[in-house]
């Protein structure tokens, strides 16, 4: 999973990378230098499973952090066509924006409101190019579907020239489709990150309260974070780190709190493959059938699917191995329709 971190110049991006990922980038030397970091997602069922088989591996989900200096905080007047926007932004899965609430004449609500206005004219300038290309071919060409891919279009360029991001238009599948080359930056789920100063731990909920009535569940949410604490707690190793945090009233390391909230804003699950060779976690969507979410292991198990061999987390770790649950009744056979539920431990039988 890739997630972009952006933000306005000097808000705390790398900050909260380093938080993030326990990096030691350099801060506030107004670089605007790009990172990059891929972190385990720490799982502590994961640790047991691989505790009671013994693999030769242990496989964890994995986040791609990806820290970009993109926009400039000029708002409307900047000059979309000149805004640095880099292909591995487009590709991130989501995007975790930093707010300054450090400074002491910091303004979030204005930043964020700069920040989506970029972000809606930077995808306006993209729509309206393809909106006058797109409207030439179909006339040229008479071409139905090239007719109706500019509705969807004309629909988006109303929204956000209302100055509503894409991520809060209803589509329904087929016009979703129409939308997923462009990869536009307000369609993707936004994380806030409320980076707040050293001096209001304890009171950061106030910074929450500020966003309350602009969180929307699944496209919009915040979360507040100490950037420089978080920072400098990331370089510990786990134990200290707890350890430390608790003693200054935070509860857990923005490290976790980051990816619990990225896992629930995108509405994604965990399942396991657990044999002798690897025990390994694989992230989907909730929601997702068994013969679908076989694709994260691999294609041809999607498209060779036969069925699905499960085993709930609890069961096995009740029973402790495959042959146990299977004697004890706890083996499931399912189809490719089963939804997969979180912690489900999975074995796929297919034929390519
Ligand atoms: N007091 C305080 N200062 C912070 C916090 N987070 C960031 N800063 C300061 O803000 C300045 C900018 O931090 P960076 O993390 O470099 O910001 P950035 O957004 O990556 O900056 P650019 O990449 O240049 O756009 C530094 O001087 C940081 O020390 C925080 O939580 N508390
Ligand atoms: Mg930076």
């Amino acid at each position: 999973m890739k997630i972009g971190i952006i933000g306005l110049p000097q808000s705390g991006k790398t900050t909260v990378f380093n938080a993030a990922s326990g990096k030691a980038e350099a801060v506030g030397d107004y670089s605007k230098a790009s990172h990059r970091a891929i972190i385990k997602v720490p799982d502590a069922r994961l640790d047991k499973l691989s505790e009671l088989v013994q693999p030769k591996k242990t496989t964890f989900a994995e986040i791609d952090y990806l820290d970009i200096a993109a926009f400039s905080g000029k708002g409307k007047q900047s000059d979309a066509s000149s805004m640095n926007i880099p292909d591995d932004l487009r590709y991130s899965d989501a995007l975790m924006v930093v707010i300054n609430c450090f400074a002491d004449d910091c303004t979030p609500e204005r930043n964020f409101g700069l920040f989506l206005d970029e972000m809606i004219l930077s995808d306006q300038v993209i729509i309206e190019r393809n909106i006058d290309k797109k409207e030439r071919t179909a006339k040229l060409t008479g071409d139905k579907s090239m007719a109706s891919e500019v509705a969807v279009l004309r629909k988006c360029l109303d929204a956000l020239e209302n100055e509503k991001p894409i991520s809060e238009i209803e589509l329904n599948n087929d016009e979703l489709r129409v939308l997923k080359g462009f990869k536009f930056l307000s369609q993707k789920p936004l994380l806030v990150v409320l980076n707040y100063s050293e001096g209001d731990i304890g009171s950061e909920q106030k910074w929450l309260d500020m966003f309350k009535d602009k969180e929307i569940s699944g496209i919009r949410e915040f979360v507040s974070i100490c950037g420089n604490i978080e920072m400098e707690m990331a370089a510990l190793d786990a134990e200290d780190r707890t350890e430390f945090l608790a003693d200054l009233g935070i509860e857990r390391p923005a490290m976790e709190v980051l990816i619990q909230k990225s896992y629930s804003l995108m509405g994604l699950i965990s399942y396991f493959t657990v044999g002798e060779p690897d025990a390994h976690a694989w992230t989907i969507k909730s929601g997702t059938n068994a013969r679908k979410g076989a694709g994260a292991v691999h294609s041809d198990i999607e498209r060779g699917f036969i069925r699905a061999e499960v085993i709930t987390y609890d069961d096995f770790v009740e029973h402790g191995s495959t042959p146990a649950c299977k004697e004890a009744g706890k083996y499931h056979v399912e189809g490719k329709e089963y939804l997969i539920r979180d912690g489900d431990i999975i074995l796929f039988r297919f034929n390519v």
